[in-house]
């Protein structure tokens, strides 16, 4: 799986940097899709109580995951993060009914701001082999994704213990990133 991840990224070794973060409620699946990619050594630093960052180096890519969800105190902290960021990868437990809501304010308040106004967007419908998981379209609705006007945005079906669909999400963001100048 790693080697697999690696090629994937070689299109985008050529840019100076790349800043991707990876966000979404807790328990829908970061952590797990972290691993999955075999990257590199993931590091978890702790900034300020609560507020638990774990991040990948991979060549000139860097990815930086946390948990979002009822944190409004620390979300000015995340500014920080989203400087010269260039993809957002939204991880979503679709079979998590009763969060979707909660998942869809975050994400959409994250989007809202000033720094992520060019950020391209890749959802991972995460938990597809559970029987309840919403699927893609009704996930793409409830995230309110089509208010997305002028942004790249893209809904993958995953399932990450599995590693699946993995492969196909990153390889669409990594196709948008390196479009870009
Ligand atoms: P987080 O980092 O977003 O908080 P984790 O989420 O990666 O820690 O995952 C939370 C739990 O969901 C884990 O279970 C993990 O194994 C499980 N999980 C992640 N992806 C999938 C998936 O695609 N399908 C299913 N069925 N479960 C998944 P535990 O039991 O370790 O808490
Ligand atoms: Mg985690």
């Amino acid at each position: 799986m790693g080697i697999f991840f690696s090629n994937l990224f070689s299109r985008l070794l050529k840019k100076k940097e790349m800043r991707l973060l990876m966000v979404g409620l807790d328990a829908a699946g970061k952590t797990t899709v972290l691993y999955k990619l075999k990257l590199g050594e993931v590091v978890t630093t702790i900034p300020t109580i609560g507020f638990n960052v774990e991040t990948v180096e991979y060549k000139n890519i860097s990815f930086t995951v946390w948990d979002v969800g009822g944190q409004n105190l620390i979300r000015g902290l995340w500014r920080h993060y989203y400087q010269n960021t260039k993809g957002l990868i939204f991880v979503v437990d679709s079979s998590d009914h009763d969060r979707i809501e909660t998942a869809a304010e975050e994400l959409n308040a994250m989007l809202a701001e000033d720094e992520m106004r060019d950020v391209v967007l890749l959802v991972l419908a995460n938990k597809q082999d559970l029987p309840k998981a919403m699927p893609a379209h009704e996930l793409t609705d409830r995230l309110g994704l089509h208010a997305q006007r002028g942004r790249q945005w893209f809904v993958q079906p995953t399932c990450a213990v599995q590693g699946s669909g993995l492969y196909e999400g990153l390889d669409w963001l990594s196709n948008e990133l390196s479009k870009q100048p």
